[in-house]
């Protein structure tokens, strides 16, 4: 079924130089571009973005890294993408990400654990529609 996702390449990703090798993976796999949009997230657009995390003990590392420059958001649409951008990009921890994931790949530990993972991609169609409407408002 073809479906819509919102993909960011987080602030690390941008300044490592890696989004167009992060577009190119998501290109490659057979994806299409529909939107894509730099900017640095404020509060208010994380508060919503990351709702399921407030109070969690690394959402205040969490936003501050998210605001430590801009993101690069993307929607992308093709059969099962939501999942299949999933995939790609591998698990949350970039340590233990498999290689030939965005995060096994390109993904490092140091300087931080966990938190600088190059990568966001919705986890469900419900999520997807929820933060497209965060990240693209006027679309
Ligand atoms: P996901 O990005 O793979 O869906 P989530 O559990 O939704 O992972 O967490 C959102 C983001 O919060 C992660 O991508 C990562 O940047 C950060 N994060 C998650 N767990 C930790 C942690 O234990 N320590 C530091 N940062 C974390
Ligand atoms: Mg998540």
């Amino acid at each position: 079924m073809t479906e819509r996702t919102l993909i960011l390449v987080k602030p690390d990703g941008v300044k490592r130089g890696l989004a167009g090798e992060i577009l190119r993976r998501i290109e490659a796999k057979g994806y299409t571009l529909v939107a894509v949009h730099l900017r640095t997230a404020t509060e208010d657009v994380l508060a919503r973005h990351y709702a399921e995390h407030v109070g969690k003990p690394f959402y205040e590392p969490l936003v501050e890294f998210m605001m430590s420059g801009p993101s690069l958001a993307v929607i992308a649409e093709g059969d099962r993408v939501i999942e299949g951008f999933r995939a790609l990009a591998g698990p949350t921890d970039p340590t233990t990400a498999p290689p030939g994931t965005i995060r096994g790949d390109l993904g490092r530990q140091w300087p931080t654990t966990v938190l600088q993972n190059l990568v966001h991609g919705s986890d469900s169609s419900a999520s997807a529609e929820f933060e497209i409407g965060v990240w693209f408002p006027s679309l």
